[in-house]
Order: C-alpha cells, then sequence, then structure tokens
C-alpha cells in the first residue's frame, strides 16, 4: 500500500520514515535520522565549541573565561547603569565634567586593557538632563593624545565636539538638550576607531517635559574590548565588565515596568544585538517618540544606534539577556535580569 503524507510525518509513521532514512546511503540522512530518533539523547556538552579557545569548558556557565575579576562585589558598577531620576527642565545651567584619564581596566578577570575614559570609567558617567536644559560639559585632557566629546542629537555645530583638546587642555561644548530621547557621546578624533576603542563613550539621556511612566531605569551600554591589539575585540562587556550581569543579575520587581536605555558602542563590529530570554518588550528606536516602533524580543543596532525598552516581567525568575552574535555573547556580554 502506497504510503501516505500524514503516515509519514504523523505520530505512528515517524519511528518508520526516520528508520527509512537511517537505511539511506546518503550522508544526510543519517543525521537526520540521528537528530529525530527517539532513542535516548547523549547528556548535552554545553558550549562545546571544539577548538575555539573562546569556548568555556563543557558544562560551564555561558562567559566563565570573561567574567568579573573575583575581588568584583555585588553593587559595585551599579552606578553605571543607574541613570538619575528624571528632574524637572530648569533655568539653571546642567554642568557635567567628562575629564578623560588614561587608565588602566580589568575589563575580564586577568584581562587588562589600557582606556581613555570619560571621568575615569568606561562607559563615561550618564548625562541626563530634561529638554531644553542649558548643558555645560567640560572636557579636561589629562592623557598624552588630543580627544574630544561630541553629543548625537540636535545642537549648533560649532559645539559639535569635533575640534582637537589637546593634552593638558580644557574645552567646555555648551548647548540645548533635545530632542527628546537617548543619544551617545564620544570621541571623534580620528584614527576614530582608536579613540572609540579604547573606551571614549557614554549615554546622554534627554527626558520628556512630562516624565516618562514610572519604571525600574536600566543603562545598557554594549563596549568591546580589543585587549590583543590585534584589531579585532576580543571581551565584550555591558557597561564595561565582562560578565558583571551574569554574576549579578540585574534585580526588578516582578510585574512592574522596566526600562532599558541600551546603547551599542561597539567599534569596529558593524552590527550588534539584544535579544531578551522569555519576554517581549516595547521597542522606541533612539526614544524619540512617545510610541513604540515595534513589540518584540530582539533589537539590532549599528555603532552608536540605541533604543529605550519597556516591559514587564509578569512572574518571578531569572530571564537572561545576551546579543544574538554569539561571539559577543560568549566573549563575556552574557547577564541575566531577576524578578523578584
Ligand atoms: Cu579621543
Amino acid at each position: 500500500m502506497a504510503m501516505r503524507r500524514r503516515d509519514l510525518f504523523g505520530l505512528g509513521g515517524l519511528g518508520g520514515a526516520l528508520g527509512l532514512l537511517g537505511g539511506l546511503a546518503w550522508p544526510g540522512a543519517k543525521r537526520i535520522a540521528a537528530k529525530y530518533s527517539t532513542a535516548a539523547p547523549e547528556p548535552p556538552r554545553e558550549f562545546d565549541c571544539g577548538s575555539d579557545p573562546a569556548a568555556a569548558p563543557a558544562g560551564a556557565a555561558y562567559s566563565a573565561r570573561f567574567a568579573p575579576p573575583a575581588y568584583l562585589a555585588a553593587g559595585s558598577r551599579d552606578g553605571l547603569h543607574t541613570p538619575a531620576p528624571w528632574a524637572p527642565r530648569t533655568t539653571d545651567v546642567r554642568e557635567f565634567d567628562l575629564s578623560v584619564i588614561e587608565t588602566t581596566l580589568e575589563v575580564a578577570d586577568g584581562q587588562n586593557f589600557t582606556a581613555w575614559a570619560y571621568g575615569g570609567t568606561v562607559p563615561g558617567p550618564i548625562v541626563r538632563a530634561t529638554v531644553g536644559d542649558r548643558l555645560k560639559i567640560t572636557l579636561r585632557n589629562h592623557t598624552h593624545a588630543p580627544h574630544s566629546v561630541h553629543f548625537h542629537g540636535a545642537h549648533d555645530v560649532s559645539q559639535d565636539g569635533l575640534g582637537r583638546v589637546a593634552k593638558g587642555e580644557e574645552q567646555s561644548y555648551e548647548f540645548e538638550a533635545g530632542p527628546v530621547g537617548l543619544h551617545p557621546y564620544h570621541c571623534h578624533i580620528p584614527p576614530y576607531v582608536r579613540h572609540v576603542g579604547k573606551g571614549m563613550y557614554g549615554a546622554m539621556i534627554v527626558d520628556p517635559l512630562q516624565p516618562r511612566p514610572a519604571a525600574h531605569e536600566i543603562v545598557l551600554c554594549l563596549c568591546g574590548f580589543d585587549t590583543d591589539g590585534d584589531g579585532r575585540n576580543d571581551v565584550y562587556a555591558w557597561n564595561g565588565m565582562a560578565g558583571y550581569y551574569e554574576r549579578y543579575p540585574l534585580k526588578v520587581p516582578a510585574g512592574e515596568l522596566v526600562r532599558i536605555y541600551l546603547l551599542n558602542m561597539v567599534e569596529p563590529d558593524p552590527i550588534a544585538s539584544f535579544h531578551l530570554h522569555a519576554q517581549t518588550f516595547d521597542l522606541y528606536r533612539s526614544g524619540t517618540s512617545a510610541s513604540p516602533h515595534e513589540h518584540t524580543d530582539i533589537v539590532s543596532l549599528g555603532p552608536a544606534e540605541r533604543a529605550v525598552l519597556e516591559f514587564r516581567l509578569p512572574r518571578r525568575g531569572r530571564y537572561m539577556f545576551h546579543p544574538h552574535q554569539s561571539r559577543m555573547a560568549e566573549r563575556g556580554a552574557m547577564g541575566w535580569i531577576v524578578a523578584i
């Protein structure tokens, strides 16, 4: 009797179909048969990536070789993801110090990186203002190379941060904050990839006159570090420390609104992404609109692109997040949000 289609793909016909495949000479047949075999599977061998030196040992955590140093305490880097609260527009000038130093940062356990760091950290301090506020941003250059601060957003071109601020010199940039949104700032001195790659970037949140709905706010800036100088990033990290949010998950109350200000400042990788497990989010590209552009569980961002994400985690539990570029995820950019 001729085999009917539903026999081949129905439950009753699956074993027979696999047996048929297993008996075929075509090399792919055995692989397919093995994949769909009803026999007991072998124990999982997580992250066994063969000869890839970045691969963690089988069964280990995702980023076991790209973890924070043991001495790094819980909460020690909270300032890097916690923005100041919304504040009403002021007639005063809001001043921020983005002076730059050269410093050695341990960006993963045992992996040092010589950074040019605004305010001594990578990413630099979070700048937050309300639309229309007058800003005065001061850069003192304590390194041996020239630098600048270039802000995204709208402002007078004379304050655009293209001029060189030489070693030992100081410059202030003054402009009106706008438009509403999330805007990166970064050095704009060539070679650009070197200055940005050395850690010269940060986030500027420009709030609306009426605050966004109350939420647990988190800033996540994706960073890349070329620790061996070969032009390719070796370590990736949210807010500058590999594996920090894997060891010390972000904690939010279950059911309450969470808002993530998300930036990709990785150079020279052409794209990165943020993927949230087990929940979807409203996506506001660049944070410039009051209405979401999309409802999704992943957003891809080119260098300097950013987004605001809003979601609630309805049930207690661990929700994973990571770039969907597996090399980034497995070299330090894996993390968790825990709903408590
Ligand atoms: Cu620079």
